[in-house]
């Protein structure tokens, strides 16, 4: 039995990656870090599995991550920890690069002081946020980098430090350059969840408008629970490398929002353009979606689209096993669900002396 050991577990592509490995045999040991909420909605189905573990570290402390890495002695480690969030990275620069920068160099330390870098395979989730403002499109493995965020410069060290342990200790490490990935489990204020949890919404009347950033802006936007398996095939090769993980298929934010709201029932129609732009509903001439300025970044990524050509090629992958309509239609399908069973302020507000007995409002 194969023993790999998961940072990040508790993030959307940290629990589809610990069910792909608990489903393929392993004994899957999970990092999770200490907070004063006990969030762990997208691993609770597993935590009662006997392979399946949990323990604390954080990627800002090398000591718990060398306890972790020696008790747990990994056969393969899959570093997805991060400040993944572009915008907040702006906000929390240094924090980010701590995390996301020499977090990557701390678990890359810890293998080798443990004494394991001769057995223990690591993945590091980089970015086609590296590729930032854009130098060619699409993007390839060997297309320059252009980091355009703090996020994108952190992670831009990430890549550098596993590509010299790689040549300096012939460590089989290596980074799959993934492009945007999505499912239900997406965190909420990135772009795609946000807008399928409000087309839900205000579909069932539960909302009123949606604001957006930047609505030209271009992603290649594939499904998470296809792409875990891609980390798992780059550390099943004979020789580490790294691999741009995309579909190939580019769309707007607003190609998006529109298909979005179109499974919920409502067909938009776009006026006007840059901040005043709106969509409107095409069936109450209301409009539903605006833009704020709000969500505009310092400097933003507008143009990627990757070739996926080597991942396969050389792993065998298939970029497009969910299509991009089948993607929105699953987390919209998802989100009317979820949505369904929320109650609106008004409801509350009309009801209240039966949330006060609950003790669901004080
Ligand atoms: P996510 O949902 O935001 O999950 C991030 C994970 O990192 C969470 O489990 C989080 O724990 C953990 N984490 C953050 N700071 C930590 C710290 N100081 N110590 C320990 N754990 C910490 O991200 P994701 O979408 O699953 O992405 C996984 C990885 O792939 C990230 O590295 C991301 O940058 C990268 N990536 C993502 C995409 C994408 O489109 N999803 C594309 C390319 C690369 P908490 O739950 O406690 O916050
Ligand atoms: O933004 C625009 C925004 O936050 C996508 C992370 O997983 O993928 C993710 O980073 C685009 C940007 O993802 C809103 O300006 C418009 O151009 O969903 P996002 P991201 O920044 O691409 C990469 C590959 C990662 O590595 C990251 O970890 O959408 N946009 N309006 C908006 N974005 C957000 N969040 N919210 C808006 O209202």
């Amino acid at each position: 039995m194969k023993t790999a050991l998961i940072t990040g577990v508790t993030g959307q592509d940290g629990s589809y990656l610990s069910e792909f490995l608990l489903e393929k045999g392993y004994d899957v040991h999970g990092v999770i870090r200490r907070s004063s909420v006990d969030y762990r909605e997208r691993i609770a189905h597993m935590e009662k599995e006997q392979n399946f573990h949990l323990h604390y570290a954080d990627m800002g402390d090398s000591l718990s991550l060398v306890k972790v890495i020696a008790a747990v002695n990994p056969d393969e480690i899959y570093n997805l920890a991060a400040q993944s969030h572009v915008q907040v990275s702006f906000d929390v620069p240094e924090f980010t690069a701590d995390v996301d920068a020499v977090g990557v160099l701390r678990i890359l330390e810890a293998v080798r002081v443990c004494g394991f870098a001769d057995t223990c395979r690591i993945y590091q989730a980089s970015t086609s946020e590296l590729y930032g403002k854009v130098e060619e499109v699409p993007q390839s493995e060997s297309t320059p980098f252009h980091p355009y965020s703090p996020y994108a410069v952190a992670k831009q060290y990430g890549y550098w430090i596993v590509k010299e342990y790689r040549e300096a200790y012939h460590m089989y490490c290596c980074s799959g350059i993934l492009f945007n990935h999505e499912s239900e489990r997406r965190g909420e204020t990135f772009v795609t969840r946000k807008i399928t949890l409000a087309a839900a919404r205000i579909a069932q009347g539960k909302q009123d408008k949606l604001y957006l950033g930047n609505l030209s802006s271009k992603r290649d936007w594939g499904y998470a629970r296809d792409y875990v398996e891609c980390m798992w095939l780059m550390l099943q090769q004979d020789k580490p490398d790294d691999y741009v993980i995309a579909t190939g298929e580019q769309h707007t934010v607003r190609e998006f929002c529109t298909l979005a709201f179109h499974y919920a029932g409502i067909e938009l129609k776009w006026q006007g353009s840059g901040v005043d732009e709106k969509g409107i509903n095409r069936a109450t001439g209301k409009a539903i979606v605006e833009v704020s300025p709000d969500f505009y970044r310092p400097t933003d990524v507008i143009n990627l689209l990757g070739n996926p050509a080597k991942a396969k090629a050389e792993l065998g992958w298939n970029p497009t096993k969910t299509s991009f309509a089948e993607l929105v239609r699953l987390m919209v399908d998802h989100d009317l669900k979820r949505t369904a069973v929320e109650r609106t302020e008004e409801y509350i507000k009309t009801n209240l002396t039966e949330y006060l007995q609950a003790g669901i409002v004080k």
